[in-house]
């Protein structure tokens, strides 16, 4: 039997769960799928020990509705997993949501039918669900990959990806455990596993640009100051380029003295938060010789932190400047190296040869292991749809359409797919930004859309190839001058262990929240341009 309803959603995190929300207000009948068991989609998954927020609590939760706002208390400025996770819970029972969401159930794909002009959405145990719009709410870091390292499949001891982290109690006590990765997620990690590991052997291939988050609890007399000043809190994060709560200095580092410039870099250094990277002079992200003034800068914090000088040269990236991949954020990270039991291998020097049955085989010693932890990062943003078998008119495939790079119409819609909203989809502004502000945009925008087409009688909506291949320009263009296009990081949709993902190609939109909402702004009221309806 299939199911029919108006919207079928993909994706119970975020994004999915404010869908839901806002289309059920409309009066339309919505099915969400959701691969785990329980809402929160990043935050579901990714319960990894020392997973947590890099944005401040209150800049990231949701902002739409003043109930949600007053009734819940962020105990950190800066919360860990578990309570993210609460709080997803917390809004989905709030709003009733868990009734329209179907748990443990994979997408497999999902074909658009010209006559009918309706979705057809097929489960990987094959049940079928109909509908007029199809929205994917998939995440743009959801599909983890493993190392493409010989043998991961010959280890006897615990491994986990920490995109699946498992939900039992994973103790560290007294084993030799094994870290590769040193993305956000592995400093994260490295840093909470190094304080009871018996051993820790942290394998990396590339060192990132870290900075202290100057995370701290949130007291009994702060909570009500901080309540005060949400209204306040989310129109900065409106105005901010990544929707932060830090918006850039309008001046040019190279235009300040080296002790000028030093100054404003101490202080960021010793601020919460991404400051220093978001809120920080603006050439450094253009201009080589203003982002080696703050490399250099962070280079001399890791030597004044790390005890050993040959393990803290190891720690500073040499391939790229600060901030041009993501930063991750850290707590006693650096000083985690001066600690006995952890070890630092640079693949650079020993190359990790092959996983065995006991641990790692490097090009100079066999290491055993209890556990290895693989913090390998994910298939980025067009990851979540390439394991999506969806077809467009004519039975294309958004995976041929895509095979050369995304194509999309304000990273939302894709031409052909009619009916099809990609929400935090590839060339959307959502994938670089304090991402719930920038899911709320995406989503009322989206339902503004469903609204103006049911208001009307309009059957589908489809953007032209026009507006396609507008949007796809501008996107590379506003990214041109940016420095962080010119590294690889996944960002630019590099992913060592996936073949045929060493070329550059930018999977994000950098012109930034504000430009970004003004556009699609524009098109709606325009009585969206560059669409035909139905
Ligand atoms: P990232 O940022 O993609 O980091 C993955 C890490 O894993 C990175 O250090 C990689 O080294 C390393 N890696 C990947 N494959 C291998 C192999 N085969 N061998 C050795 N090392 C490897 O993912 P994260 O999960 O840390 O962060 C993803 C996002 O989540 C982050 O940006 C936040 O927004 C939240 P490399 O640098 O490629 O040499």
């Amino acid at each position: 039997m299939t199911e029919k309803f108006d919207v079928v959603i993909i994706g119970a995190g975020i994004s999915g769960l404010y869908q839901l929300h806002k289309l059920r207000k409309l009066g339309l009948s919505v099915r969400v799928y959701e691969a785990g068991d329980g809402v929160g989609g990043t935050w579901y998954w990714n319960r990894y020990p020392g997973a947590r927020f890099d944005s401040e609590s209150y800049s990231y939760q949701y902002a739409f509705s003043q109930e949600l706002l007053d009734e819940w208390n962020w105990s950190e400025h800066f919360a860990a997993q578990p309570e993210t996770l609460r709080y997803v819970n917390f809004v989905a029972d709030k709003l009733d949501l868990r009734r329209d969401v179907r748990f443990s159930t994979y997408i497999a794909g999902a074909s658009f039918d010209e006559k009918t002009k309706r979705w057809t959405v097929r489960t990987e145990t094959g049940e079928l669900a109909e509908s007029k719009f199809l929205i994917t709410a998939i995440g743009p870091l959801s599909v983890p990959t493993m190392p493409n390292i010989e043998g991961v499949d010959d280890f006897n001891g615990d491994a986990f990806h920490t995109g699946y982290w498992p939900q039992h109690d994973v103790k560290f006590e007294g084993r030799r455990v094994a870290v590769i990765g040193t993305g956000a997620t592995g400093v994260q990690l490295i840093q909470e596993v190094a304080k009871t590991a018996g051993t820790l052997t942290v394998f990396q291939r590339n060192p990132n640009w870290c900075a202290p988050l100057h995370n701290s609890p949130i007291d009994d007399v702060e909570q009500p100051a901080i309540h005060a000043r949400y209204a306040e809190v989310f129109e900065l994060c409106r105005n901010s380029h990544g929707a932060f709560m830090h918006t850039s200095d309008t001046r040019n580092a190279l235009d300040l003295s080296k002790d000028e410039r030093d100054a404003v870099y101490e202080k960021l250094y010793g601020e919460p938060g991404f400051g220093i990277w978001m809120g920080n002079f603006r050439d450094l992200f253009v201009d080589e010789q203003a982002n080696a003034t703050l490399s250099e800068f962070v280079a001399n914090k890791i030597r004044e932190r790390v005890d050993n000088p040959a393990v803290a040269e190891k720690l500073i990236p040499t391939n790229h400047g600060f901030g041009l991949r993501r930063v991750p954020m850290e707590t006693n990270y650096y000083e985690v190296y001066n600690q006995d039991n952890v070890r630092l291998i640079d693949l650079g020097e020993t190359p990790i040869e092959r996983i065995n049955a006991t641990g790692i085989q490097t090009s100079e010693e066999n290491l055993p292991f209890d556990m290895i932890i693989y913090a390998t990062g994910f298939d980025a943003v067009v990851g979540g749809f390439n394991r999506l078998d969806i077809r467009g008119v004519n039975g294309q495939t958004l995976n041929d359409k895509w095979a050369r790079g995304p194509r999309t119409h304000l990273g939302m819609q894709v031409s052909g797919f009619p009916n099809l909203f990609t929400l935090v989809g590839p060339h959307n502004a959502a994938s670089f930004c304090n991402i719930p502000r920038c899911i709320e945009q995406n989503v009322e925008w989206v339902s503004d859309l469903v609204a103006y087409m049911t208001s009307r009688g309009l059957e589908t909506v489809d953007a032209t190839v026009e507006a396609e291949d507008e949007w796809t320009e501008h996107v590379y263009q506003s990214a041109d001058r940016m420095l962080l296009t010119k590294v690889d990081s996944w960002f630019n949709g590099i992913n060592s262990n996936i073949p045929g993902r060493q070329e550059r190609n930018f999977l994000l939109y950098a012109g930034g929240a504000p430009a970004y909402r003004e556009r699609c702004d524009a098109v709606a009221t325009s009585g969206y341009s560059g669409m035909t309806f139905e």
